[in-house]
């Protein structure tokens, strides 16, 4: 109701003497279903949209940030009034559907000709292309500033430990950007045009190019606070929160924590001790790749035309997780319903699950989008504890030298959507958590849609999607490849 009220307050174009101006919106970059979005919403303003490119317009309004090959298409369209024509980037035109007017074009929002000003600037060093967000960034798993990243990661997990949000969240971006370039940051310089590095950032860079480390770093590192909090929440079951109330009660190791006589732990913390030292081993592609064998093995026997996908960091080509994740479901819709819990029987049965907590979906399809970063979705899911054994993986087990028991323990996350939101669950679980992190402000900030693990929402309308490109396209976003989401 606030919504529409708002919409109906908000001012039309003024009637004035001076002739309105021709938009033309580019689809090259914003996708259709996007540019057929503005269209109307600029219409519904009093705008002239043309639906081709003509002599008649005057106002040309790209989201192609390359300048380059903007001017290049332009160039080999029909028209003759190019100099004469205003070249915009989209900001002029959110500015202009803001004030309900066509603004006066300022400098800022032109797309300059790069190709006509200098023969320099037509290759555009790679600097000035990166984007603030991850989404706009192609990261794969080789990561040429690993001396950087690391030393952001840490400081980044000292603040999580304090409860310190927004550093938190500013290295982590830090390190994201890094990640992302083809090349290794050699000097301070190369770094003042790069997005997301804060004046904090920039100095453990300088630090690390002229020590070879951070001593913040160090510091961190050698904090006993620090530690312990990493110890702690390295158990399965164990948050930041319950850590620091372990370590304020003065525990300081595992034994101090199961011998502490009023500490009751939870079933899947029992389950973090019991299996700690296989859970906290990194799980391999080979043992990832059998855990799959084992999962459609019983998805099948339940539903043979069951659908089940690799996801997580496995499917973003990683040779290494903490984990290994899962989407199952059915063609028909509503088949999916009573999957997971046949799955996990089937498991029990054959004596291989040592641990289960599972969620039933609180799935409401009628529900918008939260505006809330959620962490969870709400289809059903469930995280496992699965007993591998050796003779099950190609070339063997990840196993210490002296362990002889053939099998070890792994963590297996399973989420089992409806099928139409397949799309979307695929998306929001192939991660990195911080390429979704900016997927959803990128489309709440510069799209102002609403995307989480369910739905892609343009104001209260439901954006349907078969594929992850369907929600790309929809965003007006390039398609990135699960292996370039390793932000
Ligand atoms: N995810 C997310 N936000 C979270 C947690 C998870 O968006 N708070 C998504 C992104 C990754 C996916 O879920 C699976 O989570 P993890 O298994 O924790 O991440 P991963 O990338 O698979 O990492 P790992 O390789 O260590 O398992
Ligand atoms: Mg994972």
């Amino acid at each position: 109701i606030l919504k529409k009220k708002k919409r109906e307050r908000e001012p039309q174009v003024k009637k004035t003497t001076a002739p309105l101006p021709k938009l033309y919106l580019v689809e090259r970059k914003m996708g259709r279903s996007r540019r057929s979005f503005l269209t109307e919403l600029a219409r519904s303003k009093g705008f002239i949209v043309e639906d081709v490119l003509s002599d008649v317009v005057t106002h040309v309004v790209s989201e192609d940030s390359q300048a380059s090959s903007l001017w290049a298409w332009l160039k080999g369209g029909p028209v003759k009034n190019l100099p004469v024509m205003h070249v915009l980037d989209i900001s002029w035109f959110t500015d202009s559907m803001r004030e309900g007017k066509p603004v006066a074009v300022e400098t800022r929002h032109l797309i300059q000709d790069t190709l006509a000003a200098s023969p320099e600037a037509t290759t555009p060093t790679p600097v000035s292309t990166v984007s603030q967000y991850a989404c706009q960034r192609r990261t794969t798993t080789k990561n040429n500033n690993k001396i950087f990243t690391d030393a952001f990661e840490v400081l980044a997990e000292s603040h999580e430990l304090n409860d310190m949000e927004g550093p938190c969240l500013a290295f982590r971006r830090a390190a994201s950007v890094l990640k992302s370039l083809p090349w290794t940051v050699q000097n301070l310089r190369v770094t003042e045009d790069l997005p997301c590095l804060g004046e904090h950032s920039m100095c453990v860079i300088e630090e690390i190019l002229q020590h070879g480390h951070s001593f913040e770093v160090e510091k961190i590192l050698s904090d006993e606070r620090y530690q312990i909090l990493k110890l702690f929440t390295s158990v399965f079951g164990v948050g930041p929160k319950t850590a620091e109330k372990w370590y304020r009660r003065g525990l300081r190791s595992f034994s101090d924590v199961l011998a502490e006589p009023g500490i009751r732990l939870n079933r899947m913390q029992q389950s973090g001790f019991l299996h700690y030292g296989d859970i906290s081993r990194a799980v391999s592609k080979a043992e990832a790749q059998a855990l799959g064998n084992i999962i459609d093995e019983a998805v099948r026997a339940i539903t043979p035309d069951a659908i089940l996908t690799l996801t997580g960091g496995f499917r973003r080509g990683k040779d290494f997780g903490h984990d290994v994740d899962f989407i199952v479901t059915t063609p028909q819709l509503g088949k999916e319903e009573r999957l997971l819990t046949s799955v996990i029987d089937r498991l029990k049965q054959q004596g291989i699950l040592l641990y289960c907590e599972y969620q039933a979906s609180t799935f409401d399809e009628s529900k918008l989008p939260s505006h809330r970063f959620e962490a969870m979705d709400h289809f059903a899911k469930c995280f496992l504890i699965l007993r591998l054994e050796d003779s099950q993986v190609e070339g063997g087990l990840q196993t210490a030298e002296e362990d002889r028991r053939g099998w070890r323990a792994v963590r297996v996350d399973l989420v089992s959507p409806p099928v139409d939101r397949y799309a979307f669950t695929l998306l929001g679980w192939s991660g990195s958590r911080q390429f979704e992190r900016d997927l959803r402000r990128f489309a709440r900030m510069e799209r102002r849609m609403l995307l989480d693990n369910h739905a892609l929402y343009d104001k209260t309308k439901f954006l349907a999607a078969t594929t992850e490109k369907d929600i790309f396209a929809h965003l007006g976003l390039e398609y990135i490849e699960p292996w370039q989401r390793n932000a």
